[in-house]
């Protein structure tokens, strides 16, 4: 459990490079004596609130800016700054936060304009209050994290800071992760990925994030040739940067340079693992959790990878699989011996989604486990091989996750669908795909119709990728749509 500050090397600060962001408007690098005084300054200014929102693009002010609140001891909620009206709209009333962090110059959506904007300038004077005060115990809350589940709006996930640094800590072993390091990736910065694992983590550590726009061959191969030891990513980031590699023998061996890469957030394809292991003779290890319970497992540092595996549990998590029911939507091959649900008990735990208390009644036993809705086995070397998930209302596009039910209703409010059924579907690049089944009302209108109606409400990675019209949706005794079906 966390004792002390979250961030050790913020109270005595160095002039060690803290934060570097390059590849978007907002270059800039910080030093942990810089961060200090630009953070406290901020600090200073949101002392006492219940809670803030920052408007998180993947850029220095984001960092600054959450730093700042967990400095002053006030949650923060990281807002997708690529938000639908509908989801923008919804994280501010459910969270009712009493600021919203921005850098001075980003235009924000009227939505945010009742709200008190704290400017967060990385350039400006350090502050001169001194450190702050004692920071807040183990139990209170770090983050609220919006995220999708299979109905409705998202939830917001409320991590508490002892969540958040026993998890760090945890990882630290696996990966041998201290100061020394200098983490890239590319990942935005409002879900547990980019931000606790990959800007919290270097800062807990006393290291450095080089965060870099884009995990291009080029942006990355100057990285690591400038120092970056550790390479942080989503699959499709992995599938993508094979493809540039393969291309640029150079940027490959540059690559192979860095000491650790590290895939995370949806399943590595064993064809993409090869690709990467031929290019940079790297293994790429893989690690697995969610929004709700940070990481479960990794495969560590000092061990080759199993492929195809998600590593083992990190010391302090307990894991298992537990029965799965007869009637579970498991998938192919479910009934083989050993599959079991993935359950997880442990430190890095939520403490409940915000106003929802009975929701998070239901998510966890009264022993502790909570129910990850993933299905796994256990290999022969004690890691975690995942085969599937329990629910086809949840989908995972690049990384991110996507209900099935948020777009249904999206849909259903345009006036020409009579049904729908949301999935996802099998795509190389992405690992899932949005695609839509609908019964018209009428004339089936042109898909980009619809497609326009989505966007306009959701964030546009929600959006089908492909809208197929059908006379009707197959339905079981009781009405409910099975997707397995379509
Ligand atoms: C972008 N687009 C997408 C996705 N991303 N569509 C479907 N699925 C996606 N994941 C759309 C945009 O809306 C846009 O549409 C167009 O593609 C290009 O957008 P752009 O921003 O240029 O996209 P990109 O740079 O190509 O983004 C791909 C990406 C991104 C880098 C893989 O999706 C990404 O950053 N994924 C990471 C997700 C993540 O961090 N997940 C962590 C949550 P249009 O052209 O119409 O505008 S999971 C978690 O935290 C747990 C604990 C864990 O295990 O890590
Ligand atoms: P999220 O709620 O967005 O944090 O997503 C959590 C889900 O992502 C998990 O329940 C898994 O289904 C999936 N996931 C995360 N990491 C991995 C991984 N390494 N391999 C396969 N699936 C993963």
């Amino acid at each position: 459990m966390q004792t002390g500050p979250l961030f050790p090397a913020l109270t005595d600060p160095t002039d060690a490079q803290a934060l570097r962001f390059s590849g978007s408007t907002h270059d800039g690098a910080l030093t942990y004596r810089q961060l200090a005084g630009v953070a406290g300054g901020v600090a200073a200014r949101i002392a006492g609130l219940s809670r803030v929102a920052v408007w998180a693009t993947p850029t220095l002010p984001t960092a600054v800016a959450v730093v700042a609140g967990l400095r002053a001891g006030v949650p923060v909620v990281p807002v997708n700054p690529k938000n639908g009206e509908r989801e923008l709209g919804h994280v501010l009333s459910d969270s009712a936060p009493e600021a919203i962090l921005a850098a001075p110059d980003v235009a924000l959506p009227a939505a945010l304009d009742g709200l008190r904007r704290v400017d967060v300038d990385p350039t400006a004077a350090p502050s001169t209050t001194g450190a702050p005060g004692d920071e807040p115990g183990a139990d209170a809350p770090a983050l609220v994290v919006y995220t999708s589940g299979t109905t409705g709006a998202p939830k917001g996930v409320v991590l508490s800071r002892g969540a958040v640094a026993s998890n760090l800590d945890a990882l630290a072993q696996a990966w041998a992760w201290t100061g020394d390091d200098v983490l890239a990736h590319a990942l935005p910065l409002f879900h547990v990925h980019g931000l606790v694992l990959g800007t919290l983590g270097p800062l807990r550590r006393g290291g450095t994030l080089h965060h870099l726009g884009a995990l291009s061959a080029t942006e990355l191969s100057a990285a690591v040739d400038g120092g970056a030891t550790m390479v942080f990513g989503v699959p499709t980031q992995y599938h993508r940067l094979a493809a540039d590699l393969e291309a640029d023998a150079g940027a490959a061996a540059a690559v192979g340079r860095a000491r650790l890469l590290v895939s995370g957030s949806a399943a590595l394809t064993a064809v993409d693992h090869a690709r990467i292991s031929a290019l940079t003779g790297h293994s790429v290890r893989e690690r697995y959790g969610l929004t709700e319970t940070l990481i479960l497992t990794a495969a560590r540092a000092d061990e080759e990878p199993e492929v195809g595996t998600v590593g083992r549990p990190l010391p302090g998590t307990e894991v298992r699989l537990a029965p799965l029911p007869a009637e579970a939507d498991a998938p192919e091959g479910a009934e083989e011996d050993g599959l079991g649900g993935v359950e997880v008990r442990g430190p890095g735990l939520f403490s409940g989604y915000l106003n929802l208390p009975d929701a998070t009644a239901g998510t966890t036993t009264a022993d502790g486990w909570y129910a990850t809705g993933d299905i796994g086995r256990w290999t022969a070397s004690g890691a975690l091989a995942l085969v599937g998930r329990k629910a086809t209302d949840l989908i995972k596009s690049g990384g991110y996750k996507i209900g099935a039910g948020e777009i249904e209703n999206a849909l259903l409010e345009h006036p020409a669908v009579a049904e729908v059924a949301v999935l996802g579907e099998s795509d190389e690049d992405l690992g899932e795909r949005v695609v839509a089944y609908v019964v018209a009302d009428g004339a089936p209108p042109e898909p980009d119709v619809l497609v326009a109606h989505v966007v306009g409400l959701l964030a546009a990675h929600k959006r089908p990728r492909e809208i197929r019209f059908r006379d009707s949706l197959p339905r079981n005794d009781m009405g409910k749509v099975q997707k397995k079906l379509l």
